[in-house]
């Protein structure tokens, strides 16, 4: 274990305090009376851009008229684990989900492509885009939170790692809460000399129809690779989607993080180039509704 791997005190106790129990869990379930609308113009859009060994960034666009309420992206290829979605962000005016693939302080031998998902619809009741950025980090890892304004829900996320210009500092989560979002970031095993913090973005809106957070954990071990899906229950769909790697230790990177059909939400991790010894997990959040 290195040495500060003990710095995300509060990072480490959330996961603890919601973890332990969390298996298929549904979480905030609204009581509804009477018929409610839809979301109007949901889709779910996805692109892949080349494949090559370079560091690259993929746009997924909204059919006109609609916005980003949500999005994702996958890294597929060679030398997973190896490449970082450090920088996962819907783009100011909110029309696209942009991610974007940096390979490790070694690089990768083969090439690798990025998807980048964006969930869109028509803009519900309520809907903005916050941001904020954490302190510059001086430990090993750093975590941030952005809270929506008072009344509405966290529906989307973004996150990214600024200060790194390869993948030497993991986004390791995108955490969506009920009314924020978190953002955690870790330096690679090798550590990272420089200075870096983390950018946040919360897409919030009104409660939208039938909402339901429902997360998802996988087997917590030590193992080359985790995936895990979240499924939202019957007659609901997927609006938002969120991920997260417990306990990688900046030695795991995400290789999945997106809606995989209109209702569920995938979350796959690999671990790095030389391994990790500790156990770990990954965790998907799905926010559905009606
Ligand atoms: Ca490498
Ligand atoms: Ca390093
Ligand atoms: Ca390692």
């Amino acid at each position: 274990m290195r040495e500060g791997s003990n710095r995300r005190p509060l990072s480490r106790r959330a996961g603890a305090a919601g973890g332990a129990v969390l298996s298929a869990l549904v979480l905030g379930q609204l009581a509804l009376t009477g018929p409610v609308a839809a979301v109007p113009g949901l889709s779910f859009k996805t692109t892949t851009g080349p494949s090559n060994s370079s560091a690259k960034t993929q746009n997924t666009t909204c059919p006109a008229g609609t916005r980003v309420i949500g999005g994702g992206g996958a890294i597929t290829g060679s030398g997973l684990g190896q490449v970082g979605m450090d920088i996962m962000v819907p783009l100011v005016g909110g029309t696209a989900y942009s991610v974007t693939g940096r390979e490790d302080e070694n690089g990768v031998a083969g090439n690798w492509a990025v998807t980048a998902n964006a969930i869109c619809a028509t803009p519900p009741p309520g809907l903005v885009t916050v941001s904020g950025s954490s302190a510059p980090s001086f430990g090993t890892s750093n975590w941030f939170e952005k809270s929506c304004p008072v009344g509405k829900r966290a529906i989307g996320v973004g996150g990214a790692v600024v200060g790194a210009s390869n993948s030497e500092v993991v986004l390791e989560d995108l955490r969506i809460h009920q009314n924020s979002v978190v953002v955690a970031g870790a330096e690679d095993g090798t550590g990272f000399a420089g200075s870096w913090w983390l950018d946040a973005t919360a897409i919030c809106a009104d409660p939208l129809p039938g909402e339901q957070r429902v997360i998802d954990d996988s087997v917590y071990s030590s193992a080359a690779t985790r995936t895990i899906t979240a499924t939202c229950s019957a007659g609901k769909r997927v609006h938002g989607v969120g991920g997260e790697i417990v306990g990688g230790e900046g030695q795991v990177r995400l290789t999945q993080m997106r809606a995989t059909t209109s209702t569920t939400v995938t979350v796959s991790a690999a671990e790095d180039e030389n391994g990790f010894s500790g156990n770990w997990k990954v965790r998907a959040y799905a926010v559905c509704a009606s």
